[in-house]
C-alpha cells in the first residue's frame, strides 16, 4: 500500500521547508528508487535500521524500503472556504491521502511574517480546523442534491443519504467528521466523499531549534511532533557523518523526519514485513492485523487468492542468527498458515499456486 499525507497549515508555517527536506533525504541514497510526481508530491524512504541490517547479512541486487507519499499544498488562511487565497483548490490535492499533517508555527523569527502578527499555536490550529471543516461541510452540502437523485433511483443509495445528511450536521456544528461516533460500517458508507476531517491527523510543532528540548502543551490530546524545519533542511544537505555530528551537537538521536514518519506509521496503525532473496531485499507495509494471505495480496493480488503457506522468522531470530541459514538451522523458521497473524519485522517467503 502507498501511504500518503497531505500538509497543511497555515502560510509561511514551514511546510515547504519541511517537504524539502524530507524529499531531498529520500533523493540521496542512489539504491533506493525516488520519484518525483509532481512539484509538489515527494515520495520519501521510510528509514528503518532492520531493512539496513537484512541487507547487510545477504546484499540482494537490488533494494526496496518502503516509502510514504507527502503531498505541500499552499497555506491556508481564514475563509479558504470561500475561496480565499485558493485554499479549497489546492485542498482538492488531498482529498486522497490516507493522513493529514499539520505544521504549527511555534519558531519566534521576526523576520517570517505570521499571517495574524502573532505566534499562536492554538489559534492557528483551530484557524486550520474551522477551514478544514468548512471544506468538508461544502463537499456534503454538494452530495446530498446528487445522492437524493440517485436514491430515488437506487434503494442501495439511501444509507448512503442518510448518513451524509447526518455527518453534515455534525460538520454544520464545528466537529471533526472522525470525532463523529460512527460504526465501521457507517464510516465505510462515507468513503466516497473523502473528508479531510475523516482523516487521522498528526501534528507537527515547528520550533527553534533552541526549543527543540522544550515539553509543549498537547493538541487535540496528543503531544505535537517537534521538528525545526530549518534544521531538518540543513540536515538533508549533509552528507550522513557530517549530519551525525550535527545532531550530536543539537542534541538530537536522529533527523526528527524519522521521528514523523514513525508516528504516521503508529497512527495508522501500519507495521512493515520484510522479504529478502537474491534478488531483492524489502520493505512492505501492512496494516496491524493483517493475515499472512493480506500481506501476500500487497505484493501481488495473484499472491493473496494463490496464497499456500508462509514461512516466516522473526526480524530478531534473523539478526541473530546471521541470517537465512542461519535461522533455519537454528529451527526459528515457521511455517505459517492463513490464519497466521503477521507481526512487525516478521522476514516472510510466501508459497503460492497460481
Ligand atoms: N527561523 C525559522 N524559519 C523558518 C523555519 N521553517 C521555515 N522558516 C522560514 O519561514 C518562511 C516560510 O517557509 P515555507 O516553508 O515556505 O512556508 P510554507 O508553510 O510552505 O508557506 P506557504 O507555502 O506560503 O503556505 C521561509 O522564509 C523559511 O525559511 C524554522 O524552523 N525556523
Ligand atoms: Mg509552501
Amino acid at each position: 500500500m502507498a501511504l500518503s499525507i497531505g500538509i497543511v497549515g497555515l502560510p509561511n508555517v514551514g511546510k515547504s521547508t519541511l517537504f524539502t527536506a524530507l524529499t531531498r533525504k529520500g533523493g540521496v541514497s542512489a539504491n533506493y528508487p525516488f520519484t518525483t510526481i509532481d512539484p509538489n508530491v515527494g515520495v520519501v524512504v521510510v528509514p528503518d535500521r532492520r531493512l539496513d541490517r537484512i541487507v547487510e547479512l545477504a546484499p540482494p541486487e537490488r533494494v526496496v524500503p518502503a516509502t510514504v507519499e507527502f503531498v505541500d499544498i499552499a497555506g491556508l488562511v481564514k475563509g479558504a472556504n470561500q475561496g480565499e487565497g485558493l485554499g479549497n483548490k489546492f485542498l482538492a490535492n488531498i482529498r486522497e491521502t490516507n493522513a493529514v499533517c499539520e505544521v504549527v508555527r511555534y519558531f519566534s523569527d521576526p523576520d517570517v511574517v505570521h499571517v495574524s502578527g502573532e505566534v499562536d499555536p492554538d489559534d492557528d490550529v483551530e484557524t486550520i480546523r474551522t477551514e478544514l471543516v468548512l471544506a468538508d461541510l461544502a463537499t456534503v452540502e454538494r452530495a446530498i442534491p446528487r445522492l437524493e437523485k440517485e436514491a430515488k433511483r437506487d434503494t442501495a443509495v439511501e444509507p448512503v443519504l442518510a448518513m451524509t445528511r447526518r455527518v453534515g450536521e455534525w460538520l454544520g456544528e464545528g466537529h471533526r467528521a472522525g470525532r463523529m461516533a460512527m460504526t465501521a460500517g457507517e464510516q465505510s458508507l462515507l468513503r466516497d466523499l473523502h473528508l479531510l476531517t475523516m482523516k487521522p491527523m498528526l501534528y507537527v510543532a515547528n520550533v527553534d531549534e533552541d526549543r527543540l528540548h522544550d515539553e509543549l502543551a498537547p493538541i487535540d490530546g496528543v503531544a505535537p511532533i517537534k521538528i525545526c524545519a530549518k534544521v531538518e533542511a540543513d540536515l538533508a544537505e549533509l552528507a550522513a557523518d557530517e549530519a551525525a555530528e550535527y545532531l550530536g551537537a543539537i542534541g538530537l538521536e536522529e533527523p526528527g523526519l524519522n521521528a514523523l514518519i514513525r508516528e504516521a506509521y503508529r497512527l495508522l496503525g501500519l507495521q512493515s514485513f520484510f522479504t529478502h532473496g537474491p534478488k531483492e531485499a524489502r520493505a512492505w507495509t501492512v496494516p496491524i492485523g493483517a493475515t499472512a494471505p493480506e500481506a501476500a495480496g500487497v505484493i501481488h493480488t495473484d499472491f493473496q487468492r494463490g496464497f499456500i503457506k508462509a514461512e516466516v522468522v522473526s526480524f530478531a531470530d534473523y539478526d541473530r542468527y546471521g541470517g537465512e541459514q542461519g535461522a533455519r538451522a537454528a529451527g526459528t523458521w515457521r511455517i505459517e498458515g492463513k490464519d497466521y497473524v503477521v507481526r512487525d519485522g516478521d522476514v516472510i517467503h510466501f508459497r503460492f499456486n497460481v
